[in-house]
This record gives structure tokens, C-alpha cells and sequence, in this order.
């Protein structure tokens, strides 16, 4: 089965298993979660269930709006029922490292507003440790005046390098859908404890949120190459 695949075989078991008509419903961002907001689009056609979509980011809100799907934000739907969203990697205790699109704050905002985050993804990103398969590092979203302190002041402290992530097809830095910067924390100790880690980098003035969702996510789908779904929780 190939990456593709597994992701539609995550994204349709997962969006089959646990959406409701009269849900409220947070959808991601990134490529894996484009087949759930198909099958989503799907199912509202052919069972005629009612749902509603808050997106997390340009893109999310992009594709809602291609497939017909209501939109609607966190004002008007504060409590959702359930986020279904990507993952860069996950590891053996449902810990996530998310950013690899650069939507991680409204991921996590969004993530937080839901009763459960159901991650959906290829069996890429099934790891034991974080850091392990996934190499191209943390993100981390920072106020862009900030970002050299908190560059210097994360490899000083917890050693690795933070690389301020540069676009393709843009001269200079990526710049997130909240104006800011994001610095992708490489070669880090992947031993370090990840809770503790994750609530000393939120405190520090200028860091906007990190790529570290822990103890967040429910469950996990995994599309694996024999075309079979592990289900992790
Ligand atoms: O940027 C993100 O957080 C995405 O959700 C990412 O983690 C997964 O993207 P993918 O589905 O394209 O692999």
C-alpha cells in the first residue's frame, strides 16, 4: 500500500468510526487529513448527516469550503465534539509532534476546544520515540523578534539545533497564517521528557506554542503497508 493509500485507509476508518450526525467537528490541516474531509464530504452527501467544521488553518478552511462542508470558528462553536487531525510523528505513549505544515497553534487551540483528537496518518509516522523517524525536527512557532533569543536560549538549555525554517517559494523565513516564525528544533536528546519540556518552552516570552502535543490525542490510526489500519490508544 502506498503512503497515499494508507493515509485514505487512516482518514476513512477513523471519520467512520467516530463521526456523528449533529457533530461539531475540528479539522486539520496538512494532506492526510484531505481524504477525511472527503469521506466526510461523503458521508454528509449519501447519509445526509448534519456537521459542522471549525478549521485550523488557511488551508483546513480551504478545503471545508471546496467540499460544501458548513463553516463555522470557535466563537460560534466553542465546544467540539472532536478534532481530526495529522500527526509528523507519534510515539509509544500517543505523544505527537505536529508543525510539519506550520499550523500548530490552531491545531493545538482547536485540539484543546474538542472532547477527543483523533490522529490520522501513514504508517510513516507510527515511531516509538519522537525524533526517532521524523527528522526534520520540532516546530516551534515564535514572535518573529524573537526568534534568535529562543534559538540561542533552546540549544544552550536542552542542546540540538533550532533552525529558522526558510520558505521555497518566498524569499526569507515561512511566515505562519498568525504572522509568525516557526524554528524546527533538530537532533534534540530524544530521552528528555517531553511533559516537562513542552511546559518550560510555552513560558518563555516570545514562544507562541510548540509542536508538542502531549497527552492531547485519544487515539491514532495508522494506514499500515499491508493495506490493514492499526488503531492506537
Ligand atoms: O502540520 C501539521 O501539524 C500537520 O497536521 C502534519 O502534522 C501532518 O501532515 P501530513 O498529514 O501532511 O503528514
Amino acid at each position: 500500500c502506498s503512503v497515499e493509500g494508507a493515509k485514505k485507509l487512516a482518514a476513512y476508518q477513523a471519520v467512520d468510526n467516530h463521526i456523528k450526525s449533529g457533530y461539531k467537528i475540528g479539522i486539520g490541516s496538512g494532506s492526510t487529513v484531505v481524504y477525511a474531509v472527503d469521506r466526510l464530504a461523503q458521508r454528509v452527501e449519501n447519509e445526509n448527516i448534519n456537521i459542522i467544521c471549525v478549521p485550523t488553518s488557511f488551508q483546513s478552511r480551504q478545503l471545508i469550503l471546496k467540499n460544501n462542508l458548513t463553516l463555522s470558528d470557535l466563537e460560534v462553536a466553542s465546544q467540539l465534539d472532536i478534532c481530526i487531525d495529522g500527526a509528523d510523528e507519534v510515539d509509544c505513549n500517543l505523544n505527537l509532534i505536529k508543525g510539519g505544515g506550520g499550523c500548530l497553534l490552531q491545531e493545538k487551540i482547536v485540539a484543546s476546544c474538542s472532547k477527543e483528537l483523533i490522529v490520522i496518518a501513514d504508517y510513516t509516522k507510527n515511531s516509538s520515540l519522537l525524533g526517532q523517524q521524523y527528522k526534520k525536527g520540532i516546530p516551534i512557532e515564535v514572535s518573529p523578534l524573537a526568534y534568535v533569543p529562543i534559538k540561542k536560549r533552546l540549544e544552550q538549555l536542552y542542546k540540538g539545533e533550532a533552525v529558522l525554517r526558510m520558505a521555497v517559494n518566498k524569499a526569507g523565513p515561512v511566515v505562519t497564517d498568525n504572522g509568525n516564525f516557526v524554528l524546527d528544533w533538530k537532533n534534540f536528546d530524544q530521552s528528555l521528557d517531553w511533559n516537562k519540556v513542552n511546559l518550560d518552552l510555552i513560558q518563555w516570552p516570545g514562544v507562541i506554542e510548540t509542536g508538542l502535543f502531549i497527552n492531547m490525542a485519544k487515539k491514532a490510526y495508522f494506514g499500515m503497508q499491508d493495506g490493514s489500519v492499526k488503531v492506537q490508544s
